[in-house]
């Protein structure tokens, strides 16, 4: 087995991990476009890259009594496609900043702010396929299985309830962005979920099954589970206890200016101020925010003095159904040079979605031994170059 050819890895990305790869987008580049390039999107791979022959390639579908069998030409000429914008992110991003001497190490990667995405996503409605096959009527669960194994028996998988996998824009995908998955990013087919975690988009999928039981795969009963924060050596028990995550929750980040080093190690961020802002006479500052389930974001607010006032900022974000806020919202502040301290200062970035839901101050009172759904207040700290 052998991974794909990489390139400009340096220039986009913070690579935690080279085998498997594992790689978050620079902040500055996240922010650079509303839909994020391909070469530019984060890759979250908890094996090798599986190798894929379309030739061979089969997606069996059943429910554990029967089992229907389609080529890649059979699921994308018989049924219609649907595209989506969808935000695809890591439960874990902005795991980094949990990690703290008091409450205890965090497992898996620290992420920064980068273990997100935001792009075009066409296929098939997993709804149609489920409704052709006769599969739409039972089971409390679709489980979804990725040709990525350790052994043979232990694929990644997970699974989603069945209400969100019958729901409108849930995807067997083929397409990102108008081009075919790329081998990191699942090709030939992998499932879209939008508004839940990336861990429930399985990629390379050739196995969806209807089920009255969740995934047996230890990403579904293990790894990606909420803790309660008193759980500190997670045993069976507590993972039994705990549900598996599914919908995000409402999260914002500043992504400009920041620094070319990973953001987790810069206590102090040098900015020399752009051509634009000289001229204007004001410093931009530029981040995302998105909600779950298809909230949308309602605003993001950006404070300069630790929380006590706030300012609204500029908001780009798609017009989208009700419920059905699937892609995230870009969004640009821009403060004065007179509002400036000449001394290190912070600058601190918040969103609430249309539900009212909004971050926490602190990620001490959310900290989780998994690191899963840091939501906290985002917090940079600037000095003005002069
Ligand atoms: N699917 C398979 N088969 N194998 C994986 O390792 N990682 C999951 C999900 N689907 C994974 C997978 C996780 S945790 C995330 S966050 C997303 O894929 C990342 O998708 P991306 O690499 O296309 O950004
Ligand atoms: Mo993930």
């Amino acid at each position: 087995q052998y991974d794909p050819e990489r390139l400009n890895i340096k220039e986009n990305f913070f690579v935690r991990s080279k085998r498997p790869f594992n790689a978050e987008t620079k902040p500055s580049v996240l922010v650079s476009s509303f839909i994020t390039p391909v070469e530019q999107f984060f890759v979250r791979n908890h094996m090798h890259v599986p190798f894929v022959n379309i030739n061979e390639y089969k997606l069996e579908i059943g429910n554990g009594k029967s089992t229907h069998s389609l080529s890649f030409d059979d699921l994308t000429e018989k049924y219609q496609s649907h595209t989506i914008t969808s935000t695809l992110a890591c439960s874990g991003n902005r795991r980094g900043a949990m990690n703290n001497d008091e409450q205890g190490t965090i497992r898996g990667a620290p992420w920064y702010v980068g273990a997100i995405g935001n792009a075009r996503w066409t296929g098939v409605r997993l709804r149609d396929v489920l409704q052709s096959l006769g599969l739409d009527k039972e089971g409390k669960y679709v489980q979804f299985y990725g040709l990525d194994c350790e052994t043979p028996k232990r694929c990644y998988g997970g699974s989603i309830p069945i209400e969100k996998a019958l729901s409108d824009d849930v995807l067997i995908a083929y397409e990102m962005n108008n081009e075919s998955l790329t081998r990191d990013h699942g090709y030939p087919l992998r499932i879209i979920v939008p508004g839940s975690i990336g861990a429930r988009s399985v990629k390379w999928v050739n196995r969806i099954v209807v089920s009255d039981k969740e995934s047996d795969s230890p990403w579904q009963i293990f790894d990606y589970k909420l803790l309660p924060t008193s759980v500190k050596q997670p045993q069976k028990s507590d993972y039994d206890a705990a549900p598996a995550i599914q919908d995000l929750n409402v999260n914002s980040a500043i992504c400009y200016p920041s620094s070319t080093e990973d953001g987790n190690k810069v206590k102090i961020l040098s900015v020399q101020p752009n051509h634009n802002d000289i001229k204007n006479k004001k410093l931009t500052i530029k981040g995302y925010a998105l909600s779950g389930g298809g909230k949308q974001i309602q605003n993001v607010q950006v404070s300069l003095d630790h929380g006590k006032t706030w300012l609204q900022a500029e908001l780009e974000q798609l017009a989208e159904p009700h419920m059905r806020a699937w892609a995230w919202t870009l969004w640009t502040y821009h403060i004065p040079f007179d509002d400036l301290p000449s001394k290190p200062f912070d600058i601190i970035c918040r969103a609430t979605d249309t539900n009212a839901n909004s971050q926490p101050e602190s990620p001490v009172g959310i900290w989780n031994v998994l690191g899963h759904m840091n939501n906290a207040w985002h917090k940079i700290t600037l000095q003005i170059d002069e």
